[in-house]
């Protein structure tokens, strides 16, 4: 059967308007960091679990490779197919209906495209809490956020989107739908398929929908940006917080200088508080079951108990909503203010928290050292002891000319540095097509080959996104 077969039998499963080729497809072929560009066979855009299911079907039956993506926020290049114009680009995104809430339960089941913004809207409507938060969240897609176990920015409270999985619904590489949408927080009926297939980045299945938990809306929630003189206060802090706050401490962001100076040059009328001065800010948030008096009493003695030790150089809390929205805003924005200074070297990396001061002054010495002039855009989510440790060229240079010469040399120095310190090469963002070359040097033989062979066993030809997290032996 030719690939001309395949695009009919596909365009008899989801209607000639749900394939595309051509100009229409470009969008579909181009990763957000721009770092990469693929050439589809065809996108294909089904619309329920049953048309993705017979789409899988047909392409195992002509060998042909599948590209699962939602909303082509990933930045690591898994979302995007090769160059070879034969993989098929399955897009999730009109899969968008919330099948259920079942508030008792405390739980939402919705299908993979739904962008997550629209599910943290459709939760609060419910009353509830979806408590996953990232920059992207206004475009990324919840069947994305779970392919790559998304982290962001209130994990160090409720986990990442894995602990917020209850169940899944999967179209296995053969097309057979795995119907695993519990609702149950207790079930130890052997191997966990769920936990499989998140984080799996489109290696072992598509997932079509998914049970997320829900909790209780905070009373309020209130945020406090405060700046500190070095990542030795920046953890004490950390550790004064979660003593103080308990449960109730909700976020823990750390961003160096240049970090937000690229927000003030880039975004201006954001309008960045204390980041000339300081070496670190640290962007700290609450929330708090009572009310909002009681969260701006609590981070009003936290930091004033911070300013006794020494730890925090200056402060404020947000005094209303609009604040504690400008403040996150800025947080969110470094992403994009790297984006516009030019092309850049990311690396997404977690040691534990207490090794964080010590990595990030061993990193940078080693990297001026080798690269006078080198920037450094460090940032992230210290309460997980996740890091983005970016690295810009140096000011008035080519940043692509840069990137293509030292890339590698530089991610080897810090993954080695990682590694070191018996941290992860990937903390959030997964592994994709960027990093698995990566992954013999950073995971023992022994859990390689364990992932191999559930890769081997679930996908034994190979046609769910190949070549992404494991390299294909082939
Ligand atoms: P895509 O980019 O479309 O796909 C990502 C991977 O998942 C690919 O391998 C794809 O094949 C696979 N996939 C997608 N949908 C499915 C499906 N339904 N079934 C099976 N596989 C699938 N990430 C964080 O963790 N934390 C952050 O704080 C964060 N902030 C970000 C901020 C910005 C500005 C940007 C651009 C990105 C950020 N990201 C962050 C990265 C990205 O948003 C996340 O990885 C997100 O979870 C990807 O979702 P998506 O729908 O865009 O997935
Ligand atoms: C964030 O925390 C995202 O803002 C993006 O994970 C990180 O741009 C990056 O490196
Ligand atoms: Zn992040």
């Amino acid at each position: 059967m030719t690939p001309l077969n395949l695009i009919e039998t596909l365009i008899g499963i989801v209607g000639p308007s749900h394939v595309l080729t051509g100009d229409d497809a470009d969008s579909y072929e181009q990763d957000w960091r721009r770092r990469g560009r693929g050439k589809a066979l065809c996108v294909v855009r089904p619309g329920s679990t049953d048309q993705v299911a017979r789409v899988v079907k047909a392409c195992s039956e002509h060998g042909v490779a599948i590209v699962p993506q939602g909303g082509n926020t990933g930045l690591v290049g898994g979302s995007i197919p090769d160059g070879s114009g034969t993989q098929v680009l399955l897009s999730l995104r009109r899969m968008i209906a919330v099948r259920a809430i079942d508030p008792q339960n405390m739980t939402m089941t919705v299908e993979a495209g739904c962008v997550l913004q629209s599910l943290q809207e459709a939760a609060d409507q419910a009353g509830f809490l979806l408590p996953l938060s990232l920059g992207a969240e206004g475009s990324c897609t919840i069947g994305g956020n779970l392919a790559t176990n998304a982290g962001g920015t209130q994990v160090l409270r409720y986990g990442n989107a894995r602990d917020l999985c209850l169940g899944l619904e999967v179209v296995t590489p053969q097309g057979d739908v795995w119907e695993g949408l519990s609702g149950l927080r207790k079930d130890n009926t052997g191997y966990d398929l769920r936990d499989l297939f998140v984080g799996s980045e489109g290696t072992l299945g598509v997932i079509t929908s998914a049970t997320l938990k829900l909790y209780p809306k905070p009373a309020a929630q209130l945020t406090a940006w405060a700046a500190l003189a070095s990542l030795e206060d920046a953890n004490r802090l950390l550790g004064l917080a979660h003593r103080r706050a308990g449960a109730s401490l909700t976020g823990f962001e750390l961003m160096n200088r240049f970090s937000l100076e690229l927000v003030d040059k880039h975004y201006p009328h954001l309008r960045v508080p204390m980041w000339r001065e300081h070496a670190w800010c640290v962007l700290i948030e609450i929330s708090d079951a009572e009310s909002e008096l009681h969260a701006r009493g609590l981070l009003e003695q936290l930091l004033e108990n911070a300013f006794e030790e020494g730890l925090v150089a200056d402060a404020i809390v947000a005094e209303n909503l609009k604040q504690v929205h400008d403040l996150w805003h800025i947080r969110e924005s470094i992403t994009l203010a790297q984006t516009e200074e030019g092309f850049n070297v990311k690396h997404d990396i977690s040691v534990p928290v207490s090794r964080i001061p010590e990595f990030v002054r061993q990193a940078d010495a080693a990297l001026s050292a080798a690269l006078p002039g080198v920037r450094f855009v460090t940032f992230g989510h210290l309460g997980d002891g996740n890091l983005h440790y970016n690295i810009q060229a140096p000011a008035g240079s080519d940043a692509p000319t840069f990137v293509t010469a030292h890339e590698a040399a530089i991610s080897t120095l810090v993954y080695d540095l990682v590694s070191q310190h018996a941290g992860s090469i990937s903390a959030e963002h997964g592994v994709g097509e960027l990093k698995r070359h990566k992954l013999p040097q950073h995971k023992s033989a022994v859990a390689l080959n364990l992932m191999r062979a559930i890769k081997s066993a679930i996908d034994p030809l190979n046609t769910m996104n190949p070549g992404r997290v494991l390299e294909s032996s082939t």
